[in-house]
């Protein structure tokens, strides 16, 4: 093949693959984009939970602001808004439950991890973990906070066009053998009783995600050790399942 019929053949196989991209491209931005957003206390594993979802394994810094990403998943164009749990950052949780309603998200996250915050604001280690167990002071308050927080979602949940919302229960690596207990707490306990009381009111389905982000000792403590890779991939991996089944979902 001489020089110019050699450029000839590549520039119609790049016009052709250019065209495909392109098309595939067409496909996607067709497709409605599905929007969700996520609240929870500091500390609860909602930045994190977006990093693992964009296979990031880096730990991540609390967040200040309200952050969109763009994600892609499995051809489904899904804008995703991190909210700060800081209780100081109420200002900027309360615009983004304005924009639950103005923006017609249709999905929203309540992370949640069983009284397992992690912040940074702790400087005594002890004052949470007698060496054996984690305070249940500590964790209780925690729980609370996470109640307070759904409260606080529920007026404007009740006016949004939400379809959906999903508990997501993360961090198992931590509580794992404590999983009855943590299940009958969100499935049967305080915070599903919490729950009801919003769905009474409301027009969205919800269903609770046993979730693990990433795989390392809470405040530098090592914790159970029987939580291993293989189940934290087959977590994340039921979490897309189920995103998937309910973006395809037509409403
Ligand atoms: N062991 C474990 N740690 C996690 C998991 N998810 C998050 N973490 C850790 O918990 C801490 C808090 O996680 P973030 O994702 O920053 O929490 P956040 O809810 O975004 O907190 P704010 O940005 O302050 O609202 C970080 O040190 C994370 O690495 C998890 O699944 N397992
Ligand atoms: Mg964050």
């Amino acid at each position: 093949m001489g020089w110019e019929s050699f450029m000839v053949a590549l520039g119609i196989e790049f016009a052709d693959k250019f065209k495909k991209e392109i098309w595939a491209k067409i496909k996607i931005s067709l497709k409605k984009k599905r929007k969700a957003v996520l609240f929870g206390c500091a500390g609860v594993g909602k930045s994190q939970f977006i990093a693992s979802i964009q296979r990031s394994f880096e730990r991540v810094k609390p967040t200040y602001f309200s952050r969109i990403t763009q994600l892609l998943l499995d051809e489904f164009p899904l804008v995703i808004v991190d909210t700060p749990g800081h209780s100081a950052l109420e200002k900027i949780r309360q615009d983004e439950m304005d924009n639950l309603i103005k923006e017609q998200k249709e999905v929203l996250i309540n992370v949640v991890s069983y009284g397992y915050h992690e912040r940074k604001d702790i400087s005594n280690r002890n004052d949470i973990f007698d060496g054996e167990h984690f305070s249940y002071k500590f964790l209780q308050e925690n729980r609370n906070d996470e109640l307070k927080y759904l409260t606080q979602i529920k007026g404007k949940l009740q006016l949004s066009e939400v379809k959906w919302v999903i508990t997501l229960v993360t961090k198992a690596d931590i509580w794992w053998e404590e999983k009855a207990a943590v299940e009958a707490y969100y499935e049967q306990g305080r915070y599903a009783q919490e729950m009801q009381k919003i769905i009474q009111k409301s027009d969205f389905k919800h269903i609770i995600i046993p979730y693990c982000s990433i795989i390392t000792p809470f405040y530098g403590i090592k914790t159970s050790g029987r939580f291993g890779e293989e189940t934290k991939f087959a977590m994340q991996a039921h979490f897309l399942e189920t995103l998937f089944d309910i973006l395809g979902k037509k409403h």
